[in-house]
């Protein structure tokens, strides 16, 4: 490698990267090793996608063996059996009973796939008035143009506009002030679901398709529902007809403790999108996970007809079916999609020793998730959690920063010795803070 030209990097300052990167060259279980041969904690899995740990054996043997044997074949009106079989060994672990999968590449992907089923959903039954969605602040759905537009991330759309019609948002659930130090979810805000109320009496419910919510926002800093708030959210779409899409892209796969947000709140909506930890992040691959109701309502009219004009030359692809079918039996075996939960009590004592460092405004947790806030530096905000970001690196340390937020998410196999090394290079970085 000469140059750092030629790769244009995604959602990365460029130029301020290429003139001091950061290359990981090399991952084995908990660590990765950086181009310079240092070891890094993995304090994120990847990108909250590898939640088995890094180079598992398994998952190599299983694409190595898959590519030799069919590399590709086609899934319009036509197909292959790993495709069948990855769909049915995911039954097993569907949230809720969801069992009706539709394959995608990326979590993108998969919300653009689960707004499309909506809308054809509600086509179908009659309701073809239903074109509408509903998001929320702060929520983060990819970077589809479906995506940006019921996403609440402000920067994500700046570039581009709000290209989709017809959304409006259901305001965030971040309240420090009433729930600062949190320990799981909060006791506070069950009463903002009601934002659904108003939004259906503002619009009139018979144009509205759908709400997407994430159970628990990742990516804008680890948000936990309050209390309540789901089960209401449920309650209100339930009785307008609207359907409930659970973008479980992060939660999904063993990160709350259970294998989705669906069976750690303890409320079922009619869709869920994954991807990420569905092949443990070795081979892009997404999936949207539909009730009966939902595919059993497009499953009607000429048997000739193709009911759902949507799909993409990747789905099912049989590489990315073998690392899934390689990782659920990892995630079985290791009981990685409950491990969060038996890891919980010393994962949350080891984050909220930070509560009262005078840098820090805020900790929340749940599962195997952080997150921990930063007082705003006076005029710079989000200075210090990349300053932050980049002293762990450098100190053997993956971390992530959003705004002045540090979210910490760890491989599942994380054992007591890595969260003693993490809290204490994380610790050291923030004394060094100013
Ligand atoms: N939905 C949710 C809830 C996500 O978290 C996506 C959709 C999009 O997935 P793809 O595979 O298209 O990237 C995501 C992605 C971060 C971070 O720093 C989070 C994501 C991606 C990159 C960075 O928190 N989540």
């Amino acid at each position: 490698m000469n140059s750092l030209d030629q790769f244009w990097m995604p959602f990365t300052a460029n130029r301020q990267f290429k003139a001091a990167p950061r290359l990981l060259a090399r991952a084995k279980g908990m660590w990765y090793e950086s181009h310079d041969g240092r070891k890094v904690l993995d304090g994120t899995s990847g990108l909250w996608c590898v939640n088995a740990g890094h180079g598992r054996e398994e998952i190599t043997e299983a694409v190595t063996r898959q590519l030799s044997e069919l590399d590709f074949a086609p899934t319009f009106q036509m197909a292959h059996p790993i495709a069948f079989e990855f769909a049915e060994a995911l039954q097993s672990i569907a949230p809720g009973g969801l069992d009706r999968v539709f394959f995608t590449n990326s979590g993108s992907e998969s919300v653009d796939t689960a707004l499309k089923i909506a809308l054809a959903y509600q086509r179908a039954i009659g309701q073809g008035s239903r074109t509408k969605f509903i998001g929320r602040e702060r929520g983060y759905h990819g970077v589809g143009f479906g995506g940006i537009s019921v996403g609440g991330i402000v920067g994500n759309r700046r570039q581009f506009g709000s290209q989709l019609g017809g959304v409006d948002h259901m305001r965030h659930t971040h309240d420090p002030v009433r729930n600062g130090f949190t320990k799981g979810q909060p006791e506070h805000g069950a009463e903002l679901a009601d934002d659904l109320e108003r939004l259906v009496n503002l619009h009139g419910a018979e144009t509205i398709a759908a709400v997407i919510v994430e159970p628990m926002a990742g990516s804008t800093g680890v948000l936990l529902p309050p209390k309540g708030y789901l089960d209401r959210l449920r309650e209100i779409a339930t009785r307008h007809g609207i359907l409930l899409i659970y973008d479980e892209v992060i939660t999904g796969f063993g990160r709350l403790g259970t294998p989705f947000g669906v069976e750690a709140f303890g409320v079922v909506p009619d869709i869920v999108t994954t991807a990420k930890g569905i092949t443990n992040g070795a081979i892009p691959m997404g999936a949207v996970f539909c009730s009966r109701a939902v595919h059993d309502a497009m499953m009607q009219g000429p048997v000739n007809a193709i009911e759902l004009a949507h799909g993409y030359t990747y789905s099912g692809h049989p590489v990315a079916c073998a690392a899934g079918l390689a990782t659920l039996d990892i995630y079985a075996r290791e009981q990685l999609l409950t491990r969060g939960a038996a890891m919980h009590a010393k994962w949350e004592t080891a984050v909220h020793g930070f509560d009262h460092h005078p840098m820090v405004a805020d900790v929340r947790n749940y599962g195997l998730v952080a997150g921990i806030e930063l007082k705003p530096r006076e005029g710079a905000p989000g200075a210090r959690a990349y300053e932050l970001f980049v002293d762990c690196f450098n100190s053997g340390l993956l971390v992530r920063a959003t705004g002045d937020i540090i979210a910490l998410s760890p491989p599942l196999i994380i054992e007591d010795e890595h969260i003693g090394t993490m809290m204490s290079i994380f610790g050291d970085a923030l004394d060094r803070l100013k």
